[in-house]
């Protein structure tokens, strides 16, 4: 398997400039037909990409060829400066199960291009920086016909916006619209439409208030009108990701746009609502500015992100949206960070770029904005960001292009701050504080960890945002922001008393923090401090330093603690979305990972223990206020996914897994009858299957084996809510249920991923079953979807933190995997990297 490397980038010798397609769709034989308009741009050969496909026919300027097709290459020589390739090609959308490519979903077809499908449609210049407009030609027997652009007839679309390769799209089916309209700032009057399955109609509009929201909020915040006559979503079944943002035409996992109140969460409509919004925001960020190759890939996913999470913010509530986003960040990508599969924001190789689509290149891309926004403020973000679209729109561009819009607009020098695409692994920032005669001293101290292929770091620019508190907890120092910019550093105050520090306000940099803080200080800030980051963070370290205690010596859960968290549960002031937030324990990965780090084996026995052992106490010392807490929760009237009665579920449910380890499970059955809506439902059901009664999972069953979606959170929270050390034989016997599909990756997901990632103990279970079940799965689906496969095996990525026994366990699974015949490019790639 070849390496590819961003120091090789050259341009195409011979580019294509309008695409002609005609499709005549079967599920065994499609016929592709493509005229390509190329143009000379420089010497040299023209190498098209194709994967899959049977040649029927190729010619130039109308003489047919027989061209030299060098596996996935077809190499041409001695073109004229300026030409028409013609070409027919058959693939077979039906015995397509890599979800890439052309292929069919229940009895739909659909696409997915990015990063390199086209390339199993026809033969292309399959690469980021060849733009092309399109005319599309789809022949078949079925009701709608969709693909980019504007349509032109029955069948017939121009997209007249040149676009790479990855973001065509081919939708045909028997599917309904919702539809609705959007008149754009700039008066273009635009369709609206929400694409399903017929049945699925009433579980649209969600996304389409989603997506209207979405549009004005980009005219708004961003200045960026729709530029189209029609915008289509269509949602499918069989998806590898969560949705695709093909120009004029976005595809969606369905469970990223089917929403009503019986069926799904309130994650599920906080979901749809950032997804749609992502969606969309590529039109600009991604679509109209896209990227020159795929190692800037960062270029349009982190600025998305970024953007999307601004929305979020603004749709849902700064505090809640932001402290979420963190835990995100933290779970996915400081995991990914400090281990074998850590890579830069920008890498500089890689084997197979769909193991690149990362929470490093997503949730750090987005982190490295929100810095540089930090750095440069508002003002000079937004002139950046409007000499960006002004200079790129139209082209294929790198970070360089990017930052280059800053340092002019602004007059920065940000060639250290280009350390935060370069550099893998995240920043440790040592804090210790002082107080001597009137001066309170911070010594501030980074280091950069060694990474795959990465040693002896550079410093970085880490913008320090914090405060000070008095011993009351007023406020005595507001919001700075400290630039630190080399390997140590020194701030000073002259102070009449000591002050608590408030550090990393907004969590305004990607580092693990390491600050002894004292437990009275932690307290003033939970109690007090007005930032909502900052606050939350010293709860979250006061338990982590008790849970770290009790797995790691023993040790109990001191009153002073308990105390404060039930402080904090029945402060009826306080928002209740916070409160939930703040009750919640750091999970066991998280707390496995700071194990770890502080030379500490982690035991997951042992961490599963001390977690249900500290909600037991914070239990014990609510329990006369649970009942009423509860009540003071209660939504009156029709369910609405608003963020304020989301916070109140979400307390709720809290408190119910809380009053479940008390009464064994009778409040939450209670809970589970009186249910009204999913959110209710799948609180109480996973309370009761903790307390384990598996009958309710019967009733559950009955009542929704109808609902594809719904069913797919039946499968994961069995798995995810089994007793450790039944989890693995729960998750093996589910796969022999009759409505396990591992083609389809949702259920597969559901299943897989509710073993690996919702059970950590049951996963790690010290026999090493759960590593051969994992395995087994991975070696059985890779031949069929190499994509689902290669992203689930990194659940192996933390390997190296476990006891001597487990490593044998895992190193023997993945040796297994290694040694495999025929082991796809992806599921290669990756375990060899978690092997190196
Ligand atoms: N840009 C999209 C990425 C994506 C994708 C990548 C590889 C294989 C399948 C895929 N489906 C979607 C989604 C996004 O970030 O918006
Ligand atoms: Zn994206």
């Amino acid at each position: 398997n070849q390496t590819i490397y961003l120091r090789d980038y050259a341009p195409v010798p011979v580019t294509v400039t309008h695409v002609d397609l005609s499709f005549r769709l079967d599920p065994k034989a499609t016929r592709v037909q493509a005229r390509l308009t190329c143009a000379r741009q420089g010497p040299g050969d023209m190498v098209l990409d194709g994967e899959g496909l049977k040649t029927i026919s190729v010619a130039i300027d109308g003489t047919a060829i027989t061209p030299r097709i060098d596996g996935d290459r077809m190499i041409l020589t001695d073109l004229p400066d300026a030409f028409l390739l013609e070409t027919e090609v058959e693939i077979a959308p039906q015995d397509n199960t890599a979800l890439s490519g052309l292929y069919m979903s229940n009895g739909m077809y659909c696409t997915q291009c990015e990063a390199e499908g086209f390339r199993r449609i026809t033969w292309m210049l399959d690469r980021p920086d060849v733009m092309a407009t399109y005319d599309v030609e789809i022949e078949a027997d079925l009701p709608v016909l969709l693909s980019n652009g504007d349509e032109k007839g029955a069948g017939r679309w121009h997209d007249p916006w040149p676009k790479p390769t990855y973001l065509f799209a081919l939708v045909a089916g028997n599917l309904v619209a919702t539809s609705d309209s959007f008149t754009t700032s700039e008066g273009r009057d635009v369709a609206l439409n929400v694409w399903v399955r017929p049945g699925d109609e009433g579980r649209t509009s969600y996304a389409l208030d989603a997506l209207k929201r979405s549009m004005l909020w980009d005219e708004k915040v961003y200045g960026r009108a729709y530029d189209l006559s029609v915008f289509n979503i269509v949602a499918v079944d069989d998806f590898n990701m969560g949705a695709m943002e093909n120009k004029g035409l976005n595809v969606f996992n369905s469970r990223y746009v089917l929403a009503s109140p019986e069926t799904a969460t309130d994650a599920d409509y906080a979901n749809i609502e950032r997804i749609v919004a992502h969606e969309y925001f590529h039109n600009w960020t991604g679509n109209r500015i896209t990227c020159r190759d795929w190692f800037q890939l960062c270029l349009k996913e982190g600025l998305t992100v970024f953007r999307d999470q601004q929305f979020s913010q603004d749709a849902r509530g700064f505090a809640t949206q932001r402290i979420g986003d963190i835990m995100t960040l933290r779970a996915r990508q400081f995991r990914e960070d400090a281990g074998p599969l850590a890579h830069p924001v920008r890498p500089e190789s890689f084997v197979e770029i769909n193991n690149f689509y990362t929470a490093t290149i997503y949730e750090k891309g987005a982190e490295v904005i929100g810095m540089l926004r930090t750095l440069v403020g508002a003002e000079g973000y937004d002139a950046g960001v409007a000499l960006y679209f002004e200079r790129h729109d139209g082209q294929a561009c790198t970070i360089e292009d990017w930052l280059a819009c800053f340092a002019e607009a602004t007059g920065r020098d940000l060639s250290q701050f280009m350390l935060w695409y370069r550099q893998a692994g995240t920043p440790r920032l040592t804090v210790t504080e002082d107080f001597n005669n009137g001066v309170y001293t911070l010594d501030l101290k980074q280091t950069v960890p060694d990474t795959p292929g990465q040693t002896n770091k550079s410093p970085m620019t880490l913008p320090l945002a914090y405060g000070l508190l008095d011993a009351t907890g007023t406020e005595i120092r507001p919001t700075d922001v400290f630039e630190m910019t080399d390997r140590a550093a020194r701030l000073s105050f002259n102070l009449p008393e000591k002050p608590v520090l408030s550090m990393l306000r907004g969590f305004s940099a990607p580092v693990v923090l390491e600050f002894a803080q004292s437990d009275a200080d932690r307290l003033i800030l939970l109690a007090h401090d007005t930032d909502p980051f900052t606050r939350w963070e010293a709860g979250r370290a006061l338990a982590k330093d008790r849970l770290m205690r009790a797995v790691a010596e023993g040790a109990g859960f001191d009153a002073g603690w308990i105390d404060a968290v039930a402080t904090l549960a029945t402060d009826a002031d306080a928002d209740p979305a916070f409160r939930a937030l703040a009750l919640a324990l750091p999970s066991e990965d998280d707390l496995a990972a700071s194990l770890h780090g502080s030379g500490v084996v982690p035991d997951p026995d042992a961490i599963y223990i001390a977690r249900r052992a500290a909600s037991h106490a914070i239990a014990t010392r609510l329990a006369s206020d649970l009942p009423g807490l509860r009540a003071a929760c209660a939504t009156p009237g029709a369910y609405d996914p608003r963020a304020e009665d989301a916070g109140k579920r979400s307390l709720s449910a809290t408190l119910l897994r809380l009053q479940t380890l008390l009464d064994g499970g009778a409040a939450a059955r209670a809970a589970y009858d009186a249910a009204d809506n999913m959110t209710d439902r799948m609180a109480a059901f996973t309370c009761v299957l903790d307390a384990g009664d598996t009958e309710v999972a019967a009733r559950f069953e009955a009542d929704w084996q109808h609902d594809r979606l719904v069913m797919d959170k039946w499968f994961m929270a069995q798995v995810a809510h089994a007793a450790p050390n039944d989890a693995v034989d729960v998750a093996s016997k589910l796969t022999a249920h009759r409505d396990f599909d591992p083609g389809n990756p949702n259920r597969f997901r559901a299943v897989i991923g509710g073993l690996t990632a919702g059970n950590p103990a049951g996963f790690h279970r010290a026999d090493g079953a759960g590593y051969a079940f994992l395995a087994d799965w991975l070696l059985r689906l890779d031949k069929a979807n190499p994509q689902t496969t290669a992203r689930m095996s990194t659940a192996f990525d933390s390997w190296r933190r476990f006891d001597a026994d487990r490593q044998d366990l895992i190193r023997t699974q993945l040796d297994r995997m290694a040694g495999t015949e025929g082991l796809s490019r992806d599921l290669g790639e990756m375990v060899a990297r978690m092997l190196a």
